[in-house]
C-alpha cells in the first residue's frame, strides 16, 4: 500500500506540492495534464514536464488521473480509432517516463455529480452532497449552470467547460447508445490497448460510475460488483483492472464493498478511500473518513484490503472542506490529509495485528 494525494497540476490546484510534502506518508501524487481534451496525444515531454515539476518537490508521480476517454470511443463514432490510436500513444509516453497506472472512466458526458457543492454539516465544515429529488427534477442544460456558480471558481473535473458547451450535441450523439452498446465499446477500447499495456506493464483501472445508476437517461454500466465481474472477464488480463472507489460504488448502498473488493482481488491498482453519511435512501452527503463520522466501516474496508493482498496505491478521496479553506470542492488540503493519516493508522493497525 502506498499512500498518495491526488494534485490537479500548477495552476489547477490550490493546494502545493511542498504542503503535500509535508503530509505524513504520502510521497506520491496522482496527476494529469489537466489542459488536454479527451483523445488528445499528451506527449512524452509534456509528461516529462510534469514529472520534473513534481520530482523537484520531492515528491514522484504515482499514477495519472485521469486519462480521459473520449465521447467518440464511448459512442464509437468513426473517429473512434483515431483516438484509441492517440491513447495508445499516449500510454507509450507515458511508459516512457516511468509511469505505469492509470485511472479512466467510462460514464457518459457527464463524470462523477452533486446536487450540492458545499452542503453546511453540523460541524460546520461544507460537503459534496447529492439528492436524487433534485436530478429528477433539473435538466442537465441547468445542471451546468448550477455546478458553475457553486464550484468557487475552480473548474470542476469532468465538468469542463469546453465539455458542457457540447451537452446538447453530446445527447443527441448518445441517443441509440444503451448500455449493452456501452458495455461492447469498453471491451472494443480495453482489447485495442491492450498490446501497449502488456507490452509496458500499464495497468488500467476504470473508476466506477458515480452515483452508481443511471442518470439524466444515460446508460452507466460499473455501478456494483456485478457489472464489475463482467467486465474483468470481459478481458481476463491483468492491465485490466478497477480503481476501487469506495465513494462512488458506496452511492448505492446496496452495494457490498468488501464483497467487490474480493471479487476484483488481483486486479485492484488502484483505491480511492473515503466515508459518506446517507439521509436517506435519495439523500447522501460527503463526510470525513472517520468511520463513525458517516455510513461506511472504513476499518473494515482497509482490512478486506490488507487481507486481499492490495499491493497498489490508494489515496484519501473528497474531503470537506474546513478550517476556512477556499479550495475546489472535495480537493482541500486539511480533510484530504486527516484522511491520509486516519487511513494510515488503520493500515498499520492492521499491518502489526496480523504480524503478531
Ligand atoms: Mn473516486
Amino acid at each position: 500500500m502506498e499512500m498518495t494525494l491526488r494534485w490537479y497540476g500548477p495552476g489547477y490546484d490550490s493546494v502545493t506540492l511542498e504542503q503535500i510534502r509535508q503530509i505524513p506518508g504520502v510521497h506520491g501524487v496522482v496527476t494529469t495534464l489537466f489542459g488536454k481534451q479527451a483523445g488528445e496525444v499528451w506527449t512524452a515531454e509534456e509528461i516529462a514536464d510534469l514529472k520534473k515539476t513534481v520530482e523537484d518537490a520531492g515528491l514522484k508521480i504515482a499514477a495519472i488521473e485521469s486519462v480521459n476517454v473520449s465521447d467518440d470511443i464511448k459512442i464509437g463514432t468513426a473517429r473512434r480509432d483515431e483516438h484509441i490510436a492517440n491513447y495508445i500513444t499516449t500510454l507509450e509516453n507515458l511508459a516512457k517516463n516511468d509511469i505505469h497506472i492509470v485511472c479512466y472512466n467510462f460514464m457518459p458526458v457527464f463524470d462523477w455529480t452533486r446536487t450540492d457543492l458545499a452542503r453546511v454539516r453540523p460541524d460546520g465544515s461544507t460537503v459534496l452532497a447529492y439528492n436524487q429529488d433534485i436530478v429528477d427534477q433539473i435538466d442537465p442544460e441547468h445542471m451546468k449552470e448550477s455546478v458553475e456558480k457553486m464550484s468557487n471558481g475552480f473548474v470542476m473535473p469532468g465538468w469542463e467547460p469546453e465539455r458542457l458547451e457540447r451537452l446538447k450535441e453530446l445527447f443527441e450523439m448518445y441517443k441509440d447508445v444503451d448500455s449493452e452498446k456501452l458495455f461492447n465499446n469498453l471491451v472494443y477500447f480495453l482489447e485495442a490497448i491492450g498490446p501497449v499495456c502488456e507490452k509496458y506493464d500499464m495497468r488500467m483501472g476504470i473508476h466506477p460510475d458515480d452515483p452508481a445508476w443511471p442518470i439524466f437517461g444515460l446508460p452507466r454500466i460499473i455501478t456494483g460488483k456485478e457489472s464489475i465481474e463482467k467486465m474483468l472477464k470481459a478481458v481476463d488480463k491483468p492491465y485490466n483492472g478497477l480503481t476501487l472507489c469506495t465513494g462512488s460504488l458506496g452511492s448505492n448502498q446496496n452495494n457490498d464493498i468488501c464483497g467487490i473488493i474480493e471479487a476484483a482481488k488481483g486486479r485492484i491498482p488502484f483505491a480511492h478511500v473515503r466515508n459518506l453519511k446517507y439521509n436517506n435512501p435519495r439523500d447522501f452527503e460527503e463526510a470525513a473518513h472517520l468511520s463513525a463520522d458517516g455510513s461506511m466501516d472504513m476499518y473494515k474496508i482497509m482490512k478486506t484490503l490488507y487481507d486481499t493482498g492490495f499491493d497498489g496505491i490508494i489515496r484519501p478521496d473528497h474531503g470537506r472542506m474546513i478550517w476556512d479553506e477556499v479550495a475546489m470542492p472535495g480537493y482541500g488540503l486539511y480533510d484530504r490529509a486527516l484522511g491520509a493519516v486516519y487511513l494510515q493508522g488503520l493500515w498499520e493497525a492492521i499491518k502489526k495485528n496480523q504480524q503478531n
